[in-house]
């Protein structure tokens, strides 16, 4: 199997450079708020009593936000504005494009290899995601800013995290970037602008170009890297073993220092015992995580919705309720719950479940990937979830949604995005039979729904 730990190192370094690296400094434009707990304070990694997280005393998704708010609250930056309102570097676009290509040559090269049925393409969840396309949504914020936020709200235009000279001359910190896609409308553009493109990926500093610092991965990452409060996270495979105990084939979360690139913790769980119709060998954690506030969520290979605790055992304290971790060194991840979809709710997900989770309010949306068989001949478990909505806080389901039911065609690896519309606070589901649902974010109502097949399509 070829590797690709150059081609994810690049990726690593593509985003590293485009939070990190820059010559000018971006505007910072209004952007909608739905994470209040984040703060431009120097993170203590030796800290001894972190903040509570406590749940939000008001409800975000009772009342939307009236009209106005993305100008009245823009997005706290630590950059300087600058009138200037230049496209995203088309750099960027190109090394994605490539990547996803590659990957899902890779994949095709894979299972025609390995199995029979699974010579499609779209048998790759990670392939399929990377092509899902991003809805749009207009700047509109689906909740209200919690009012007991754990964590003091950053003022906007709050000073540079960085010192006012720069090291080197180089360094610009931007605003983060804690989810896929940016924020819960996975609208994807990242409005930063200024940043400078004149660098070059390479294995250590020294090689490369403008690199602040560089950071091994695992031998595949389909996780998109994600950036919040002085942390970056990434799903990936144990290619890069940054934990001794664990050897061979993993699904992983690592998490890295943004200032250094220093390795913090892991996330580690093994692989399904089933295998590839459940768990797709080396391919890892596919799903990118949530950052809110000391808290992520995250949906691992083995099909568990799970939220974990940014500051990991550094803060001297296993979080709960989940306490019983085996992996507990200050290296290890602190989960603080996890909702196992395939026990507790007859998931079957096919090939790996991938879903990259969106939190509004106090709810977590993810899809569950549940899917057709390994023979692709039908649906062991039709009557389970494909939606779910579950709380954030205490990991309790609050409702699911089995949509599709047996018309679901192969698998379900995309993933939820939010907006509102006249006033309600929609969540956009796309379904494993083409059709894209829109429901209710506190009820899980059906609002409305889409064919998305072309009319000419056959299965
Ligand atoms: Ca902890
Ligand atoms: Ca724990």
């Amino acid at each position: 199997m070829p590797t690709k730990s150059n081609l994810f190192l690049s990726a690593i370094l593509t985003i590293g450079a485009a939070v990190l690296i820059g010559g000018c400094t971006p505007p910072p434009p209004p952007r909608p708020t739905y994470d209040s707990g984040v703060t431009d304070a120097e993170p203590d990694w030796e800290a001894s009593s972190p903040p509570e997280y406590v749940m939000p005393s008001v409800d975000p998704l009772g009342e939307p936000a009236s009209e106005g708010v993305a100008e009245s609250a823009p997005e706290p930056s630590r950059l300087e504005p600058k009138p200037t309102d230049e496209p995203a570097p088309a750099a960027d676009d190109e090394a994605d494009q490539e990547m996803a290509d590659d990957s899902a040559d890779e994949v095709i090269d894979e299972a025609a290899e390995e199995a029979e049925m699974d010579t499609d393409p779209a048998d790759s969840p990670a392939a399929e995601e990377a092509a899902a396309p991003a809805p749009w949504e207009p700047a509109e914020t689906p909740e209200t800013a919690p009012e007991s936020s754990p964590e003091p709200a950053p003022e906007p235009g709050a000073a540079a995290a960085a010192p006012a000279t720069p090291a080197a001359g180089e360094r610009v910190v931007t605003g983060d970037w804690p989810c896929w896609g940016g924020d819960v409308h996975r609208n994807m553009v990242n409005a930063t602008t200024g940043i400078a493109i004149d660098f070059e990926p390479a294995a250590t500093v020294e090689e490369g170009k403008r690199l602040l610092w560089v950071a091994k991965l695992g031998s595949q990452t389909y996780g998109n890297p994600v950036v919040s409060n002085g942390k970056v996270y990434v799903g990936t495979n144990n290619g890069g073993e940054y934990r001794p105990k664990h050897k061979g084939d993993r699904g992983v979360v690592l998490c890295f220092e943004e200032k250094t690139g220093k390795f913090l913790w892991q996330l580690t769980r093994e692989k399904l015992p089933q295998g590839r119709v459940n768990d797709w060998p080396e391919q890892g954690i596919c799903s990118a995580p949530f950052v809110e506030g000391n808290r992520l969520w995250v949906v691992t290979n083995r099909c568990e919705l799970m939220c974990l605790d940014t500051e990991g055992f550094y803060d001297q304290e296993n979080d709960g309720p989940y306490t019983d971790e085996t992996d507990n060194e200050q290296q290890d991840a602190d989960i603080v719950w996890s909702l196992d979809m395939i026990e507790e709710m007859g998931v079957f997900p096919h090939n790996l479940a991938t879903s990259s989770p969106i939190v509004v309010g106090d709810l977590v949306y993810i899809l569950t990937s549940n899917g057709v068989d390994e023979a692709h001949l039908e649906l062991p478990s039709p009557r389970s979830p494909s939606f779910i909505a579950v709380h954030k806080v205490t990991g309790e389901v609050v409702w699911e949604d089995n949509s599709p039911l047996d018309t679901i065609l192969h698998g379900q690896w995309s993933s939820p995005a939010a907006g509102v519309v006249n006033g309600q606070t929609q969540i956009y589901m796309p379904g494993g039979n083409g059709w894209l649902y829109a429901l209710d974010a506190k009820t899980g109502e059906h609002l409305w729904e889409f064919d998305l097949n072309p009319k000419d399509s056959k299965w």
